[in-house]
């Protein structure tokens, strides 16, 4: 084994696709992934990769600083690639303060267990946060992020991700430690918990439950397929000099109603029902607190610097993640008769 990398949330939707990629493509790394296993954690996920000789799952809180400094006197880390957070806005105006300590107290515990780790010679050691474009706030009708974008993050989730960026940066520029950021546009694909759209609406079509869309649907997001995302991060981990940020994203902006208008067609086809009849579950809800209008991102920086671009078009890659979320139904199954049910029911009920 020639490097040991650390990742973090790869129990995750994102986590593990970039975990199966990593341990998969590169037998020489030695793969832990460490992850809490909260509601978002799935085991299933990485089922495929378990026995893998280069792959390592540790059950473990980021939050935990005790448990994170031992972490790393024990594995000496040549590498960390940061995922693990809570992801989701929507329990982010409900719950604010377990996004400020996963997202900002957890960010800062593993930069100072690496820093420690690493005080004697940065040399060939990095630290990738893996951020969000929510941090640049929304978007009216026009324009896009860049990299030099100032922040203006609108959501208690997106100023905790805002937060532990600017605690890597400072770390960059106070003791000269090694990092990378990339900012993401909205993934979708295979994994994705149901409290997400795309996921969300496809098993409520399956399922013939309204689909709940907040305010007039006219918010917009620029998707990228998890895959690509995955691929942009290797690029960005072995190529980027250190202290660089990059943009990714689809160049793949959808309303949200036209997005689901196109997803309930690709279902209406795959379940064998009349053209139409999936959009008539279609339900305009109460908005979305703060809901941000508009996220778009201009990813050339890594087009140019790092020749990284999308692989899919969306058309095929919604295809593609219909298919799947079809043909693991049980993955799905498994989801929904946990705690989801009650989440949903309170997220939902008075909409
Ligand atoms: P997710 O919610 O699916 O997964 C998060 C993972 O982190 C889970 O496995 C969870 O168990 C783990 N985790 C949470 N708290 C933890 C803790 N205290 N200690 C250890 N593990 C913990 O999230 P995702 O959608 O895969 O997002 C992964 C990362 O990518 C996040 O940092 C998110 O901000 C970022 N991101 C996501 C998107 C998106 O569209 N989903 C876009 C851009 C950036
Ligand atoms: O039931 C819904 N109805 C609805 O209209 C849900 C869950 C969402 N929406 C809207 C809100 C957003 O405009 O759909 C859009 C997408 O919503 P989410 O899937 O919750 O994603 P978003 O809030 O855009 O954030 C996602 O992308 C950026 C991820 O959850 C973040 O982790 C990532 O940083």
């Amino acid at each position: 084994m020639n490097k040991t990398i650390l990742i973090t949330g790869g129990a995750g939707f994102i986590g593990s696709h970039l975990v199966r990629l990593f341990v998969n493509k590169y037998p020489n790394y030695q793969i832990i992934n460490l992850d809490k296993l909260t509601y978002a954690g799935n085991l299933e996920n990485i089922a495929d990769i378990e026995n893998m000789p280069n792959y390592k799952f540790i059950k473990g809180d980021i939050v935990d600083a005790e448990f994170i400094n031992k972490l790393f006197k024990e594995y000496s880390f040549d590498g960390v690639i940061h995922l693990a957070a809570e992801s989701h806005v929507d329990r982010s105006i409900t719950d604010p303060m377990a996004f400020i300590s996963t997202n900002v107290l957890g960010t800062v515990n593993l930069l100072n267990a690496a820093k420690e780790s690493w005080k004697d010679n940065f040399d060939g050691k990095r630290f990738y946060h893996v951020s969000t474009d929510e941090v640049y706030g929304a978007l009216g009708d026009e324009g896009f992020f860049y990299e030099d974008t100032s922040y203006n993050p609108q959501s208690p989730y997106s100023a905790s991700k805002a937060s532990s960026d600017h605690f890597v940066r400072a770390y960059g520029n106070t003791y000269k430690f090694p990092y990378v950021i990339s900012n993401c546009s909205n993934n979708y694909g295979p994994n994705q918990f149901p409290e997400k759209l795309l996921p969300l609406a496809i098993n409520n079509i399956k399922n013939n439950k309204p689909i709940p869309i907040y305010g007039k649907g006219e918010n917009i997001r620029d998707w990228l397929y998890v895959l690509d995302h995955a691929r942009a991060i290797d690029e960005i981990y072995h190529k980027a000099d250190n202290g660089k940020t990059y943009n990714i994203g689809g160049h793949n902006e959808w309303t949200n109603i036209d997005l689901i208008r196109l997803l309930c067609k690709i279902m209406d086809h795959k379940l064998g029902r009349v053209e139409g009849d999936s959009e008539k579950l279609i339900t305009y809800v109460t908005d979305r607190a703060g809901h941000d209008l508009r996220y778009a991102i201009d990813a050339s920086l890594i087009e140019k610097e790092l020749a990284w671009v999308p692989s899919l078009t969306f058309e095929l890659g919604l295809e593609k993640t219909v298919d799947w979320y079809l043909e693991n139904q049980k993955w799905m199954d498994r989801i929904v008769s946990g705690d989801y049910s009650k989440y949903y029911d309170k997220m939902y009920s008075n909409r």
